[in-house]
């Protein structure tokens, strides 16, 4: 039986999902996009927190090119449908999860997996990783978000500079951007990225879902609508069960036990 091209365990709260192609860096094939989507599903279902990573030597280098042919004689792909069908989709989905999604770079993250890795809420990458814009050196443009992701995390300059040349972004000098959240010995990033995930898992849950959701509104309301976003966030919370906790352990000087709720 062929292996299964996501693996996903849950524990302690936390889905761990791991893209498991390894013999192709992790590239996406449809049965992968399909399995990655039932694990995000599944997560949101009874998770509060994910974690994502990958199989072997790589992250996830974007498209699996196998799946594309491009024989003279043959009708060109439709990327379109291809994006519409899979890769928008799953960046939405990434951003819709109300729970965190901490992302382990394991490897070297290229053209949609440098994207879907964008699109997590906190990225763990290995010092050994990298994130290559690969597509211009195939004749695309950057997909999955990277056109919307790359100008703001790191200004329009960075972002142009990589889109065009398609060079390799080491992780460290990402961290250094700004691009990701930390770049971390190679060795040390399983126990790294798990601890942000358990830590998510045993938090707020419903607080980082509205600070997940606020921080994307932000991207495109004026400082007056997002002030009611705010407004509105906190009026809810402020309801939540999560909210009485954590006031009353800070009373009692005692940790918090969040559950949710
Ligand atoms: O088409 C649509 O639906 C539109 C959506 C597009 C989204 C996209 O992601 S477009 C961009 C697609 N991705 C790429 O262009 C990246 C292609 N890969 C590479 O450039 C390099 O593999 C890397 C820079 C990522 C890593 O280089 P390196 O030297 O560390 O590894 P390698 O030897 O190139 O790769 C190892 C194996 O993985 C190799 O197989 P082999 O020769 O050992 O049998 C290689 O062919 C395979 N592999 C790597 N990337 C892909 C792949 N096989 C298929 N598709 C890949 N994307």
């Amino acid at each position: 039986m062929a292996e299964e091209s996501v693996l996903y365990a849950l524990a302690d709260g936390v889905a761990r999902i791991m893209l498991n192609r390894p013999e192709r860096l992790n590239s996406f094939n449809p049965g992968m996009h399909l399995a990655l989507r039932a694990a995000l599903e599944r997560a949101s279902r009874e998770a509060r927190a994910v974690l994502l990573t990958g199989a072997g030597r790589g992250f996830c280098a974007g498209q699996d090119l196998n799946d594309r042919s491009v024989a003279a004689d043959e009708a060109p792909p439709d990327i379109g449908a291809s994006i519409d069908l899979y890769y928008k989709p799953l960046i939405l989905q990434i951003k819709r999860l109300p729970m965190p999604v901490v992302c382990a770079v394991n490897g070297v993250a290229a053209g949609a997996g440098a994207s879907i890795a964008l699109a997590c809420d906190m990225v763990l990458a290995a010092k050994s990783a990298a994130f290559i814009q690969a597509f211009s050196r195939i004749g695309l443009i950057p997909d999955s978000g990277g056109t919307w992701f790359l100008p703001r995390l790191i200004g329009d300059a960075r972002a142009m500079a990589l889109a065009l040349t398609g060079d390799k972004l080491p992780a460290e000098t990402a961290a250094e951007w700004g691009l990701i959240w930390k770049c971390v010995a190679d060795d040390e990033l399983p126990a790294q990225a798990e601890a942000l995930a358990r830590q998510f898992a045993a938090g707020p849950t419903r607080a980082y879902a509205r600070i997940k959701e606020s921080i994307q509104l932000a991207a495109t309301n004026t400082l007056a609508a997002q002030l009611d976003v705010e407004r509105d966030f906190m009026a809810e919370l402020g309801r939540s069960k999560d909210y009485r906790e954590g006031v009353a352990a800070f009373m009692e000087k005692r940790a918090a036990n969040f559950t949710g709720e």
